[in-house]
């Protein structure tokens, strides 16, 4: 008599609990297999984008993908990317750039976002406007219906000169949404210095931006500012990683 292989009981499993930064790290993966071999790559900063260029470096050692040129958007990154041996250039050698993958801060439902409280927003913006797709990876704690929401900072990089008038123009712009310009620490009771040796004024508001692209033009026009965290219209992809699932948001 043959044996009776007997199909087991589904099991009740318990529900997957995933950490934020096991959340990051699927929205990162997500947006390396967007990755092709020849590509020029921007490379993004922070907790969530670091899982993407890991990833990167390993496909490149792994021989699964060839020819990748990354174009770092912060001394950090730089490092990172170094140690991992991905071939790095600039904005300088290569203007026109395939992909750039990077986190954010908020995220609108018109994939705005604001970006800048890892204190690299310069690099970011230059490197990401000069992108033909510009894949913006976050968990869903990042998603807000309108940017500068969520108590969190609006961050502005700021000349070092007279920093305090900036700081207080900006304060001024934002009056009726209760602003409070701050100077950003280091943690070590001294200013932050950002990798272009600039200072960052970070805005606390307590409601909402109104229009943004009124709001930008306006904070563009301080002589002191050098550029702001708001990315407007320049995400073309968001990958949205949450407890449910992944969601990809198209521009
Ligand atoms: C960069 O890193 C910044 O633009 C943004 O401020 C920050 C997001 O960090 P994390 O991925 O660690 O939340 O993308």
């Amino acid at each position: 008599s043959s044996m009776e292989v007997l199909a087991s009981p589904p099991s009740l499993s318990p529900p997957v609990i995933l950490t934020q930064d096991e959340l990051k790290k699927i929205a990162a993966y997500k947006a390396v297999e967007f990755v092709e071999s020849g590509m020029v790559l921007g490379l993004g900063t922070g907790s969530t984008a670091k899982h993407a260029v890991d990833r990167i470096g390993d496909l490149l050692r792994l021989g699964k993908l060839k020819n990748i040129v990354g174009i770092p958007t912060s001394k950090k990154t730089q490092e990172q990317a170094v140690s991992l041996g991905i071939p790095l250039s600039d904005l300088d050698s290569h203007p026109s750039i395939d992909l750039a993958i990077d986190g954010a801060d908020e995220v609108d439902p018109y994939l705005n976002l604001v970006k800048g409280r890892g204190g690299s927003l310069l690099r970011e913006k230059m490197v990401e406007g000069a992108c033909k797709k510009f894949v913006c990876i976050v968990d869903e704690s990042k998603l807000v219906n309108h940017l500068g929401g969520s108590g969190l900072a609006m961050p502005v990089e700021v000349v070092p000169f007279c920093w305090k008038f900036t700081a207080r123009k900006l304060q001024n712009m934002f009056e009726s949404s209760g602003c409070v310009a701050k100077l950003r620490n280091d943690g070590k009771g001294e200013a932050f210095v950002s990798d272009n040796g600039n200072y960052i004024v970070d805005l606390y508001l307590k409601k909402s931006i109104g229009d943004l692209v009124v709001a930008s033009d306006g904070i563009l026009r301080i002589a002191g500012v050098v550029e702001h965290g708001m990315f407007l219209d320049m995400a073309t992809t968001v990958i949205v990683a949450g407890e449910l699932g992944i969601t990809i948001n198209n521009k």
